[in-house]
């Protein structure tokens, strides 16, 4: 592949206030030093973050054992997450954290459950008592296919407790995608819900694990959380009640000595191909991964009061929900239900209501709030906010400024992480007391983390010249693996460059060295020999204050070898015209250049994405170059928004 080159340029920088830097758990200072220690010796940083941030039962032997592309991390290390998130915050300087609140859940009814470390602590050796009763031992594969409810976070710490690798199946998949998780992991136990609440209706959960373990030979039991009381069918010995079970459990439960490789979970993420990739992740360096980056990046205090919107069945779930925040014994806030119910400004009032300090949500929801217009959130003190974030895809830089004035007051720094499935952790992200931030722009690796552009040749790509972004030096969290299949890992990660860990992302880099992320490599166009990205098309357009929100795929043209087509939704009220589409091709030529002008401009109501929020592009591209063949649509949010595109095809 060419070089690609990057037409976006984005001037304006934000400096942190005084106030948050002279407070900020790194401040200049520090920071400064840790950047130093990581960049003479990562071992040394990432060993004193183990150190700082984790609890050990047994001290490490050796820091790293680096058999590309195989990492052993704290060899020799032996410790519990469940006890770096819970028991270690009953004890000792922090026993006060007893009665402090580790879970604000909030259903979306809107009742709502506070659960303390010390009634956390509880439930959790409970419920690890309970799977114990049921068979399960030390790296037993348990899944966990959940709304989100504490019921799920309890489960996960419980797995940690006792060795056994959970693998969260987000409660949006079919039965069909539940099936093949179960039975790639080899899972011997399902916990479950009878279901969980979604726009204001109960959503059954129950009846796609019984259509599912018609055919999952390794499951034996089931455990169901009631949550909505709807009528539920429960298949005799296999299934149980997770009230009943916990009843007569005890609440006190020795925390397993886990070596510091010990599988923690696996989650399965999507690939190129259609079989999902088991991602394997394992015990000491993972958590020191996430402990550290959620006490830098989100500046973790006692005080806080953390919400990060993510679904637990997504890594952003399992590294910020759950594990990066209890092991800091914050308290982490989980919201059931969708941002737009009962009214659009559900998440503005849960912001005012708990006091939320720090708010950490995907670009998409971003834009979807653009979308529906500044008075939700003006209806709402949200002065209680101090920093926030973003994951999960490219921002384009008008929902930055949209985020960093309507929901940050102008006050709070924002924090874009790059991160993957894979990595575990953040890899890349501004340290927000301690630099200037960009919008759009992820800006820096991660202290310890050695991220780079190279172009086609594995040689690093010049300034101007986009790459494609890779890690050159393993790091705490990374993936070990992809469960069942050494040879797809090797493929897909390790086989590109020499020893080098391959992202899939194109990326550049601007004069000040940060980084700016450009989606994945197969969402970039080349465009009469021009590589453009489709989310600078995308930028651009929503950009245009007409716009609300953009999809750019490439569809394949005679003329120019691709052609861009625009998929665009406009804010409620813009009148949608030929005239209109004019207007915008010629917005894109000002904002990027001619050669970057869409070639086709569909107006639509919305975009299909997929549960995580992830725009398909693939099927905006079969949509694009006119396929029938839409492919696997399971994970599709509205099938009415595939409707309405296709017959604008026919038209
Ligand atoms: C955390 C997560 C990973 C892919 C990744 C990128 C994209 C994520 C950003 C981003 C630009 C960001 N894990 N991505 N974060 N792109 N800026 N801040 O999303 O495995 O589900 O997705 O998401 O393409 O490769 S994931």
């Amino acid at each position: 592949m060419p070089d690609i080159v990057s037409l976006l340029k984005e001037k304006r920088t934000f400096q942190p206030s005084a106030d948050f830097t002279s407070s900020a758990n790194w401040n200049k200072k520090t920071t400064a030093e840790y950047r130093r220690l990581a960049a003479r010796n990562p071992n040394r940083f990432w060993a004193k973050m183990a150190k700082e941030n984790v609890s050990w039962f047994t001290p490490w032997k050796k820091v790293l054992d680096w058999k590309p592309p195989f990492a052993k991390w704290f060899v020799g290390g032996k410790l519990n997450i469940s006890y770096n998130c819970l028991d270690r915050h009953l004890e000792g300087p922090n026993a006060w954290r007893r009665n402090k609140a580790a879970i604000i859940w909030e259903g979306e009814p809107g009742d709502s459950r506070v659960i303390t470390y010390g009634e956390l602590h509880r439930e959790v050796c409970r419920f690890a008592n309970v799977l114990k009763e049921r068979g399960i031992k030390k790296g037993d594969r348990v899944a966990l296919y959940m709304p989100m409810v504490p019921e799920l976070a309890i489960a996960i710490l419980a797995c940690t407790r006792i060795g056994a690798v959970h693998s969260v199946v987000f409660g949006g998949f079919s039965a069909e995608a539940l099936r093949e998780r179960i039975n790639d992991a080899g899972a011997k136990l399902v916990v479950t819900a009878d279901g969980g609440y979604r726009r204001g209706e109960p959503n059954a959960l129950k009846p796609a694990v019984d259509a599912a373990l018609r055919r999952t030979p390794s499951v034996e039991n089931v455990i169901v959380v009631k949550r909505t009381g709807e009528p539920t069918r429960m298949k005799k010995k296999r299934d149980h009640w997770w009230h009943e079970l916990m009843e007569g459990a005890s609440s006190r439960c020795a925390p397993a000595k886990l070596d510091s490789e010990h599988p923690l979970f696996i989650l399965y993420t999507s690939g190129t191909t259609g079989k999902p990739k088991g991602i394997l992740h394992t015990t000491g360096g993972y958590l020191t991964h996430v402990t550290t980056t959620s006490k830098v990046l989100f500046d973790l205090k006692d005080t806080d009061t953390y919400w990060c919107t993510a679904d637990i069945g997504w890594i952003t779930g399992h590294s910020y929900v759950v594990y990066g925040i209890l092991a800091n014994g914050a308290t982490t806030l989980m919201y059931e239900g969708v941002p737009t119910h009962p009214g659009p400004d559900r998440f503005w009032d849960i912001i005012e209501r708990w006091g939320v300090t720090i708010f950490y949500t995907a670009p998409t929801a971003i834009r979807t709030f653009v979308r529906l217009g500044d008075e939700h959130p003006k209806k709402h003190d949200l002065s209680s906010l101090r920093l926030l974030g973003t994951v999960g895809e490219p921002i384009n830089p008008e929902a930055w400024m949209w985020y960093h004035r309507v929901i940050g007051g102008k006050r709070c720094p924002i924090v874009d992480t790059w991160w993957q499935t894979e990595t575990g952790g953040i890899m890349i992200t501004p340290l927000p007391a301690s630099m200037p931030t960009k919008p759009g722009s992820a800006t820096l690796p991660f202290p310890g983390i050695e991220a780079a552009i190279y172009d086609n040749d594995g040689r690093e790509a010049s300034a101007s010249d986009g790459g494609f972004l890779v890690v050159r030096k393993p790091w705490p969290g990374m993936l070990r693996g992809i469960w069942g299949d050494p040879k797809r890992f090797v493929e897909t990660y390790w086989s590109r460059y020499k020893n080098t860990y391959f992202t899939g992302d194109g990326a550049h880099r601007d004069s000040d060295g940060y980084f700016w992320i450009m989606g994945r490599v197969d969402d970039v166009m080349n465009i009469s020999g021009h590589r453009i990205g489709t989310m600078e098309v995308e930028s651009a357009l929503v950009s245009h204050n007409k716009v609300a929100e953009s999809a750019v795929v490439g569809r394949p043209d005679d003329l120019t070898g691709t052609a861009i087509v625009a998929f665009v939704t406009p804010k409620a009220g813009a009148k949608v015209s030929g005239a209109f589409a004019a207007q915008l091709r010629d917005h894109v030529a000002k904002q990027i250049g001619p050669i970057a002008k869409p070639k086709d401009i569909r107006f639509t109501d919305a975009l299909p994405k997929t549960r995580s929020g992830k725009i398909m592009r693939r099927l905006l591209r079969d949509i694009a170059s006119g396929k029938e063949n839409i492919g696997d649509t399971t994970t599709l949010e509205d099938y009415s928004v595939i409707a309405a595109l296709r017959s604008d095809d026919d038209s």
